[in-house]
């Protein structure tokens, strides 16, 4: 049922179809559709942004959460530009990221292992729960700044909160 349409240099001249040529694609358009809409990656629950899938939870959990997004063949999301921090600032969500300092403290490694290097902490974090005589190794994305660009915050690890799994396509 596929076809190929040739474009004409000439701009001038119309392209014409038959009412039969029309309606099969027409129908073409819809199988390709179904097809799209039964892809795993098209599942219910997942966002697409510049080749890579998103979950937002529902729930919320403590960091661990983490095993819910392995469980989904994703892992809590990193964040790797700037674009991608202002996708998910215009999440308006507070959730988890894949960002924390568990192993060595101070020290801010992605859940891949590699080393933060441009980070979008909100003002006067990290602090390690400063006021507090707790720990905060691990961190989230809030969203009562205005600034896109200082949405971070450590938290405690057993605190419940949304997460966000990020996966290639
Ligand atoms: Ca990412
Ligand atoms: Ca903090």
């Amino acid at each position: 049922m596929s076809m190929v349409i040739y474009a004409e240099p000439d701009m001038n001249k119309k392209v014409k179809f038959d009412r039969g040529e029309m309606e099969e694609m027409i129908v073409d358009i819809y199988v390709s559709a179904d097809t799209l809409r039964d892809e795993p990656h098209c599942q219910e629950g997942w966002r697409f942004f510049d080749s890579s899938l998103y979950f937002l939870s529902t729930e919320k959990k403590i960091w661990e959460s983490r095993q819910d997004c392995l469980e989904r063949v994703a892992d809590l999301v990193m964040i790797n530009s700037r674009e991608e921090q202002t996708f998910l600032f215009n999440l308006h969500m507070r959730a988890w990221i894949g960002l924390t300092d568990s192993v060595t403290d101070g020290t801010w490694k992605w859940v891949d292992d590699t080393s933060l290097t441009t980070g979008y902490w909100g003002t006067g974090q990290p602090d390690n729960g400063r006021l507090f005589s707790w720990q905060e190794d691990c961190v989230e994305i809030y969203t009562r700044q205005d600034d896109l660009v200082k949405t971070w915050n450590d938290d405690i690890c057993g605190t419940n909160h949304n997460w966000i799994c990020e996966k290639g396509m």
